[in-house]
């Protein structure tokens, strides 16, 4: 079986229509990504992590995708990938607002996994919904794909290792998706991941992958296409390697200034993946200024519409963190929320 794999020969030129669409989705993203760090700033919500610069990675994995029988694994990085499928927005950031642990979103209804913060923890989850997808008598071809999400940094975490090695002898259907966005929070990604590429370790486990332009929406589709239609066809899993650049910090909560200088930042991101799109849609005549307006103004009405939801949702009791840890509290667990109570409700 070749290692590299075949992107070209998968997918027709994305058309107008497709590109167009693309870059509605992106400037949703973006906006939408702002918007949370407005919202955290403001109060509204206790914490973000921003996908600022990995839009055309989010997107256009997202867009490859066949939601009537793919299934995704979020990290806690990938709204635009959630927004991409379609999960309600205000459900999916109730998660940043504290509401509910994973999303409000229905993740069976919706076929997005809850919002995963333990790092490379949903990679063997996803391999091992794509290995149920071959014992359920479902002729290949039909069977749904796993996407897998995770980070340059993730792939350090040995369960990414048990996930690739047990895909590829159960020739599970899943497609490990690599956001090498150059840094895990404070580590750059030399400093972290040895031979400098994820992509090439696929090698190793008998898996073909391809390292794609990451802030290249139109490549990031036909990669990831060419991998789930890999997978689809029964040949076992296949990894795209998307390379990009987080420009913003790793969350809210984090000064990058304090690894990084803004020299080192505007060498590092590149072009903006969303600018990129919108120069390439203005040079092929496929959109005009009438069109990118649009477009931003719709993206203000929904980050309008998602910040009146949140704000709706209200915030859970604070002693329900108490709960739902074990199904008979422990002694211990009581006394701290009976001093918790104490203190915060003066009860
Ligand atoms: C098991 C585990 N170890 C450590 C952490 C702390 N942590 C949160 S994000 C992160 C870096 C992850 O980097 P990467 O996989 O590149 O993803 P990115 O944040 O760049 O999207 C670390 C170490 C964690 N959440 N879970
Ligand atoms: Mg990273």
């Amino acid at each position: 079986m070749p290692l590299e794999l075949a992107v070209q020969a998968e997918l027709p030129e994305l058309n107008r229509d497709q590109l167009r669409q693309l870059y509605r989705l992106m400037v949703a993203v973006r906006h939408l990504d702002e918007s949370a760090i407005r919202w955290q700033r403001q109060g509204l919500i206790p914490g973000y992590a921003p996908e600022l610069g990995q839009e055309a990675a989010q997107v256009g994995s997202g867009f490859a995708l066949d939601m009537a029988r793919d299934f995704v694994f979020p990290t806690y990085r990938e709204m635009g990938v959630a927004r991409t499928v379609g999960v309600d927005m205000v459900q999916y950031m109730s998660t940043h607002k504290a509401v509910w642990h994973g999303g409000l979103y229905d993740p069976a209804a919706s076929r997005f996994a809850p919002i995963q913060a333990v790092v490379a923890g949903s990679v063997l989850h996803a391999v091992g919904w794509a290995h149920a997808q071959t014992l359920d008598g479902k002729p290949a071809g039909e069977r749904g794909v796993a996407i897998s999400y995770f980070g340059d940094g993730a792939s350090s975490q040995g369960d990414v290792h048990e996930a690739m090695n047990f895909a590829a002898v159960l020739k599970a259907p899943v497609v490990f998706f690599i956001q090498n966005n150059g840094w895990a929070i404070s580590v750059p990604t030399e400093r972290q991941v040895a031979g400098g590429s994820v992509a090439a370790r696929a090698a190793g486990y008998g898996m073909p992958s391809v390292q794609v332009d990451g802030n290249d929406v139109a490549a990031v589709v036909q990669a990831t296409a060419a991998a789930l239609a890999h997978a689809r066809a029964g040949h076992g899993p296949a990894v795209v390697e998307a390379m990009t650049y987080r420009r913003g910090p790793h969350s809210t909560s984090d000064d990058p200034g304090r690894y990084r200088t803004l020299d080192q930042e505007r060498l590092g991101a590149g072009e903006d993946p969303v600018a990129r799109l919108r120069t390439r849609l203005l040079e092929a005549g496929l959109a005009d200024e009438a069109f990118f307006a649009e477009a931003k103004a719709s993206a203000e009405r929904e980050a309008e519409q998602v910040r009146t939801g949140l704000q709706a949702l209200g915030s859970r009791p604070g002693a329900e963190m108490f709960e739902f840890v074990y199904q008979e509290p422990t002694e211990a667990l009581k006394a701290q929320a009976a001093s918790w109570r104490e203190e915060s409700e003066h009860v």
